[in-house]
């Protein structure tokens, strides 16, 4: 079975680890979201990517979710007494190889998916990781500071801010020109069936789905599309989906987010089986829907969930 994940980094990472339990023999090729990309001390460093490939790997920090596992920070430190920042941005000495050596590819003229490809031989996540574009782009947030409006990058809302201001926009920056990376739109139009993980759906999967292209090609390649709902309880599970829902005009629940993608693109939608009492309404507005629990506490229960979503892809088929 062929199937496609458009993924972003911890919900992406952590779902796509329960399906590779669930089903282990399966084609799956992640589609990861760049657009949390940011260039710090020369280097690009791509978190998504990363997490993906860290948590598939096992060479993730299980507590953080990003990062790498027993990492130490000598070389941030030794910059900071340079007077050389950003000082909230966790770079790890670990982690810092990763990307002196994707910077060095792409400086040598290799495009970043056949980087990520490179990246991957090491840590053979056993799924086909390839970035949703080439080429740059950046998520901005927009929002007012004294009183005026200005755009930052999204991880200095995220990390710096911790989201403590509201968004009031939230634009991806270059991917109206950006093209699909090679494999992408190859890889979606042969999927059996197309899965949407617990990933933020505006920063995450909205950002995929930004890239020419790449909706279409989901809502025309005539399989089942389902995905899982970040939200539970009304309330991201972790981090703050909610301020950058709000920034889109949807709210933080379970069928918002599933009328927010809409029926023209997802077939099938699970919420948490505390959020039971929207089934209905999904349903209504044209996405099969069912509760199951969506809590990633552990493998097994992600495999659980992963089971849950390829199920309802048949009976929506
Ligand atoms: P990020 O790029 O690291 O922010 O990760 P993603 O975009 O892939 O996923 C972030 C989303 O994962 C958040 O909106 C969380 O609500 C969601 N999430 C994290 N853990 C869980 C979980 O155990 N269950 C569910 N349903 N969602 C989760
Ligand atoms: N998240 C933080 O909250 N603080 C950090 O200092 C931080 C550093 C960092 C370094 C590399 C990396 O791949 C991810 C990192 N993250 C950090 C996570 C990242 O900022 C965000 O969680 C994602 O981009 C949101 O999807
Ligand atoms: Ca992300």
């Amino acid at each position: 079975m062929r199937i496609v994940v458009l993924a972003g980094g911890i919900g992406g990472a952590r779902f796509l680890r329960g399906l590779k339990r669930a089903v282990p023999d399966a084609d799956v090729t992640v589609i990861g979201n760049t657009g949390d990309d940011i260039h710090l001390f020369g280097l690009k460093v791509c978190p998504d990517l990363d997490t993906v490939m860290y948590t598939l790997g096992g060479g993730i920090n299980e507590e953080q979710g990003w990062g790498r596992t027993d990492e130490t920070f000598h070389l941030k430190e030794e910059l900071a007494a340079y007077g050389v920042g950003p000082e909230w941005f966790g770079l790890g000495d670990r982690d810092f190889a990763t990307h002196i050596v994707r910077t060095q590819m792409l400086g040598a003229g290799y495009p970043l998916s056949a980087v990520t490809e490179a990246l991957c031989d090491r840590w053979k996540p056993g799924v086909r990781l390839i970035p949703m574009t080439d080429d740059r782009v950046e998520t901005h947030v927009a929002v007012e500071v004294d009183g005026e409006r200005r755009a930052i990058h999204f991880q200095e809302y995220w990390v710096r801010l911790r989201a403590s201001v509201p968004a009031e926009a939230v634009v991806p920056v270059g991917a109206e020109q950006a093209k699909p990376a090679p494999g992408v739109l190859e890889a979606i139009a042969q999927a059996d069936v197309i899965l949407f993980p617990p990933s933020n759906p505006v920063v995450s999967i909205g950002t995929i789905l930004a890239v020419p292209g790449v909706r279409e090609a989901i809502a025309d390649a005539g399989v089942p599309v389902v995905g899982l709902s970040p939200i539970v309880g009304d309330a991201p599970v972790r981090g703050m989906a909610d301020k950058v829902l709000a920034a889109v005009g949807v709210e933080s629940t379970a069928a918002a987010v599933a009328e927010h993608y809409g029926s023209g693109l997802l077939d099938g939608w699970l919420v948490d089986t505390v959020d039971a009492d929207v089934v209905e309404r999904v349903e209504a507005d044209g996405i099969r829907c069912r509760a199951v629990p969506l809590m990633m506490t552990d493998v097994d229960a992600t495999a659980q969930m992963a089971r849950e979503a390829l199920a309802l892809a048949e009976e929506v088929r």
